[in-house]
């Protein structure tokens, strides 16, 4: 039997529904998305379910009736679903393509295949250019105007993907590499060991006395959709998802050195390089050699320095450990060479994945959320946290249902009841993600903004200002009293949109003047602030939160990609205050007002 992820059958599923929606089937489409949100949010893998129970167990799980466990079955017993590729026929749309185009939901896609029979991107472009999709009933020139936008933003990032979006998919494989009786050890390097929010590709490590099993089962795996290299040592496949996956056996004794080699950068390894060649050294993905010196009298690479572990690679190099989120060659070889000799300037303790106690952007189905404040609070307290704020949108997003005053009451209410409820597990904290308006004034009056624990501002309209405006308006916020925090500070959702034009350095200094704090919005494809904006708030002193921004209980373990971006940002626990108590939490927002 195939072993197929969860992700890989909710993609199934998804694209059943979209393809099913295309011939505009009633009812049958939404039955296959909810059935695939179900199981992207199953703790457990969907294989296993069917290995100790079968096709009934299948059943069992919340929105799988009898004909959509026939083709969950199938997929795992022959690695397709004959369905589905004969719906592939009938409806020969790319979509993975078109979907990654900002604006473009399935709904869209549907009508410009059945209207214009639309089925690439490239289709999609020329007519727009042609105005077609304008003169579209329920497009109009301002949507076409857009989805140009957004293919030329498609095109500009270059077919990277978002981090987060991806990292099941790659941990299952790593697991699965891992598990076969010939794998020693395995460690996914490159881009993805770094945390960078895109990857191009993944770079998986394996030692092994015995590569050849462990290349076949690679270049074999179900999902797996073209086979571009299968070597001895080196294979490399193209997933289904559509990301490509490398795969390298390396020996025992240059485990290190590859790891090393491997995670890069590609700047950080140059330099690193250099180092050892001032030493007289050399240095690849084999180890750390006595070579260079010798080399130049016409000898062979010399004795082995190291090479079997990264710490003792950095030792030998006259320096401490790096941690991979911050090998990108801007200052932390300095830092690590520094902190060895004793020097001041070393390099920061990063706050560790282990480190949050709490998370101050939550959202519920008052608003644009899936679930109650109760689930999300029980879904808090399943991931280990010790606090939540709950922070639905303001009136003006009428789309989402924004709350009003007389509404935000009744939540706070329910959140007094909620909190005896939970006494001793979770504390829920009242709070709003309250739209900053054009003029930089807020959503809400202040008399409500006062009664609440945790105010969160952030801007949600007018994208287009000019540079001075947004800066302006985002001050003026900051200036408020009962603003604690900015969310999501410049707008930019990857592959998607880029952020609106806005003065960063002038926004970290109103936020240190004001006493304003920062957010680190985790959702993987925000992941707002960026790096070297958590670097200049750093250097600042001004603090920050990292926050899921969660819509649904299976959001919170995105958390995990907020904290990575601060270890990139180079934060400690000092600079984010959700990584601290409670009662310190609170006090450090009451001081400030
Ligand atoms: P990506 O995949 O674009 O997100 O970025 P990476 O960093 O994963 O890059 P990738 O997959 O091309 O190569 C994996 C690692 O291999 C990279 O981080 C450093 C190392 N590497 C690749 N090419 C070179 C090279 O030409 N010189 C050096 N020193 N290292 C390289
Ligand atoms: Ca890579
Ligand atoms: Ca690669
Ligand atoms: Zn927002």
């Amino acid at each position: 039997m195939a072993i197929v992820s969860n992700k890989n059958i909710s993609l199934m599923l998804r694209e059943i529904g979209e393809r099913l929606a295309m011939k505009d089937i009633p009812f049958k489409p939404r039955a296959y998305e909810k059935a695939a949100d179900v199981i992207d949010g199953l703790e457990e893998n969907v294989v296993d379910i069917y290995k100790t129970g079968g096709r009934n167990a299948l059943r069992a799980i919340p929105g799988v009736g009898i004909s959509i466990a026939e083709k969950i079955e199938e997929l795992l017993r022959t690695g397709h679903v004959k369905y589905l590729e004969g719906l592939e026929r009938k409806t020969p749309v790319d979509l993975a393509g078109l979907s990654r185009i900002e604006g473009l939901g399935p709904k869209s896609i549907k009508t410009l295949y059945q209207k214009l029979d639309i089925r690439t991107v490239a289709e999609l472009e020329s007519a727009a250019k042609t105005g077609k999709i304008a003169k579209l009933e329920g497009f109009g020139a301002k949507k076409e105007e857009n989805i140009l936008k957004g293919i030329g933003f498609a095109k500009s990032s270059g077919g990277r993907f978002v981090l987060g979006f991806e990292m099941a998919e790659i941990r299952e494989i790593e697991k699965r590499v891992g598990d076969l009786p010939q794998t020693k050890k395995v460690i996914v390097a490159g881009s993805v060991r770094r945390r960078k929010e895109t990857i191009g590709d993944a770079d998986i490590l394996a030692i092994s006395k015995d590569p050849k099993p462990i290349m076949d089962f690679f270049t074999a795996m179900p999902e797996v959709v073209n086979v571009i290299a299968h070597g001895a040592t080196k294979s490399s496949v193209k997933l289904k998802s559509g990301i490509n996956v490398d795969l390298r056996v390396v020996s025992e004794k240059s485990y290190g050195a590859a790891l090393n080699y491997f995670t890069g950068s590609k700047d950080h390894n140059v330099a690193l390089r250099r180092i050892a060649i001032a030493h007289g050294w050399k240095l690849n993905e084999y180890g750390l050699f006595e070579g260079e010196r010798r080399k130049e009298k016409g000898e062979d690479d010399g004795r082995m320095i190291s090479g079997e572990t990264e710490e003792e690679l950095y030792r030998k190099l006259g320096m401490d450990y790096i941690e991979p989120e911050l090998r990108e060659n801007t200052g932390e070889i300095e830092a690590a060479l520094r902190q060895t000799q004793g020097k001041p300037g070393g390099l920061p303790k990063i706050i560790g994945y282990n480190d949050l106690c709490g998370d101050l952007q939550v959202q519920t189905n008052w608003t644009d959320g899936t679930d109650s404040v109760e689930a999300m609070a029980k879904a808090a307290i399943a991931h280990g946290l010790k606090y939540i704020a709950i922070t639905d949108h303001t009136k003006r997003l009428a789309m989402t249902h924004g709350l009003d005053e007389k509404r935000i009451l009744e939540q706070m209410a329910e959140i007094d009841r909620l909190n005896k409820k939970f006494k001793g597990e979770i504390t829920i904290l009242k709070g709003s993600e309250c739209d900053i308006l054009r003029d930089g004034s807020l959503d809400l009056p202040d008399k409500i903004l006062a009664k609440l624990d945790v105010v969160g501002a952030s801007v949600h309209s007018y994208f287009n200002l000019s540079r001075t405006e947004q800066t302006e308006r985002v001050k003026r916020a900051m200036e408020n009293p009962n603003v604690d925090i900015i969310f999501h500070p410049t707008g930019r959702v990857i592959n998607r949109r880029p952020a609106y034009d806005i003065n960063i350095e002038e926004l970290v200094a109103a936020a240190k003047r004001t006493g304003t704090i920062m957010e680190i919005d985790a959702f993987p494809d925000r992941l707002d602030l960026k790096d070297e904006h958590i670097r200049l708030c750093v250097a600042a002193g001004v603090k920050m939160v990292i926050d899921s921004d969660a819509h649904s209980p299976m959001h919170f373990p995105y958390l995990e990609y907020g904290i990575a971006q601060a270890r990139r940002g180079w934060a400690t626990r000092a600079d984010i205050i959700n990584a601290w108590p409670l009662e310190k939490m609170l006090k450090f927002l009451k001081k400030r007002q």
